[in-house]
């Protein structure tokens, strides 16, 4: 054991951490003589189990201090596990129904217990790798973004509160520096972390190097995600924290929470999806060509913004009399006002969400963690195919963001890049 009381658990130790937890043996009915106990993790960062009993479960998520998928040789504090389960505990208020329940938190160990979300609970990333549909996902995940960034933002918080908050998460500052380094800053240039598709992409990432334009865009976005406390963000919204059935969405694995811009989370599930749908050349065989599963990502990127936008005005016109500090009413005294400032607030949301997706999918091509609707592309030259496509989407999006109107105009745009690429 360290001095600070922190322990390693193993699947062996794990179960008489269970013993000696009354808050969790009860979710197991007390019942603990045969218990099945699993490690899951596939993430990049923590250890994660799976409690089985007869008599109830859960899962087990235990923070070492250190990166696991690099290794002890990039250490990382374990207080990311306190901040993850602040943001679960805060977005799980606002949103239970896209939240898993945490039923259990040890500051010591690093180590949150919430609620099992069991099979055919999948992760999102899997589901859009085998071609499978969710209809409800966009429904979903826009009701989960809405609530968790309105209630956690100016239009609802005092100043007061707001400020509370913001110097409470500015604690998870390691977090936020992993993310400075690797999505705002390593891409850009030479470092020892960066990968991609050699030799098919070595021009590509030189490309992006010597890109001026790209730059001066990525440093404002950079400064946009240092400086704007707009909301509590889940930090890391990639279709790998999100589990999924056909009639179940949840959001997992906000441990790099913060105050920060709302265009951030947007754009990291968006630009998510944009990777899924440029990877499914990559998927089809001859019994699928994946057409119809293209058309069906586009459909869920269109509908998901377009649904995000009016859930947000709907809950800003029914808390326009709240707490929220922002636009009080008496200034903003007049229906044309109004309107105009939720307009300009939307199209500015809009422009950020397009520039951190953008800079969320460069950093998947050319930094040093990639995705698996990639990288499970066994064939390199066919897998470049489709990353040079999305690269080439990305940099574009992300230096003439501005002069995208509506969600529909960069749908558009993906289909041309797309039919372009294949010569049609
Ligand atoms: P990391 O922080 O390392 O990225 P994640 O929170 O993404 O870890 O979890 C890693 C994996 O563990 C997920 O991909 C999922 O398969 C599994 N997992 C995590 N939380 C749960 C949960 N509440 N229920 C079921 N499986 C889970
Ligand atoms: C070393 S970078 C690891 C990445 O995995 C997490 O999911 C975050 O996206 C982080 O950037
Ligand atoms: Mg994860």
């Amino acid at each position: 054991m360290a001095s600070d009381g922190f322990r390693p658990l193993d699947e062996k130790s794990l179960l008489d951490y269970i013993r000696s937890t009354p808050s969790l043996a009860s979710k197991l009915g007390n019942q603990l003589d045969d218990l099945q106990v699993k490690e899951v993790g596939d993430g990049n960062l923590n250890f994660v189990y799976i409690v089985i009993g007869t008599a109830g479960s859960f899962v087990i998520k235990q923070a070492l201090p250190y990166i696991r998928c690099i290794g002890e040789s990039w250490p990382m504090t374990k207080e990311r596990a306190y901040f993850e389960s602040r943001a679960l505990r805060e977005h799980g208020r606002l949103c239970p129904e896209h939240v898993p329940e945490v039923y259990h938190f040890d500051r010591t160990m690093s180590l949150i217990g919430m609620r099992y979300l069991e099979p055919p609970h999948i992760i999102l990333r899997k589901g859009l790798i085998a071609g499978t549909q969710y209809p409800l996902l966009a429904q979903h995940i826009s009701e989960y973004m809405a609530r968790s960034l309105f209630f956690t933002s100016l239009l609802y918080h005092t100043t007061l509160e707001h400020r509370k908050e913001v110097a409470e998460f500015c604690g998870n500052v390691e977090l936020c520096r992993l993310t400075e380094q690797v999505v705002f800053s390593d891409p850009y240039k030479v470092s020892e972390y960066n990968r991609w598709t050699s030799p098919y992409l070595d021009e590509d990432a030189a490309a992006v190097r010597e890109d001026d334009d790209l730059k001066l865009e990525v440093a404002q976005l950079k400064s946009s995600f240092c400086e704007r406390a707009q909301a509590l963000v889940h930090g890391d919204l990639h279709t790998g924290s999100i589990m999924v059935t056909q009639d179940s969405t949840q959001v997992i694995d906000p441990e790099f929470g913060f105050y920060g811009p709302m265009g951030f989370d947007i754009g990291a599930f968006l630009g998510n999806l944009i990777l899924a749908f440029f990877a499914q050349d990559g998927h089809a065989n001859q019994e699928n060509d994946r057409k119809d599963y293209k058309d069906w990502i586009l459909k869920t990127i269109e509908e998901t913004w377009n649904l995000f936008r009016d859930k947000f005005f709907a809950l800003w016109d029914e808390h326009k009399d709240g707490p929220g500090e922002a636009y009080l009413p008496a200034i903003y005294d007049n229906p044309k006002l109004q309107l105009l400032a939720k307009q300009k607030f939307m199209t500015d949301l809009f422009h950020d969400t397009l520039g951190f997706g953008a800079a969320k999918m460069i950093r998947r091509i050319l930094g040093v963690a990639h995705v698996e609707d990639f990288e499970s592309i066994s064939d390199d030259s066919r897998r470049a195919k489709c990353e040079q496509q999305a690269l080439h989407f990305a940099k574009m999006v992300m230096k003439e963001r501005r002069k995208f109107k509506g969600i529909e105009e960069i749908v558009s745009t993906i289909r041309e890049i797309h039919l372009k690429s294949k010569g049609e």
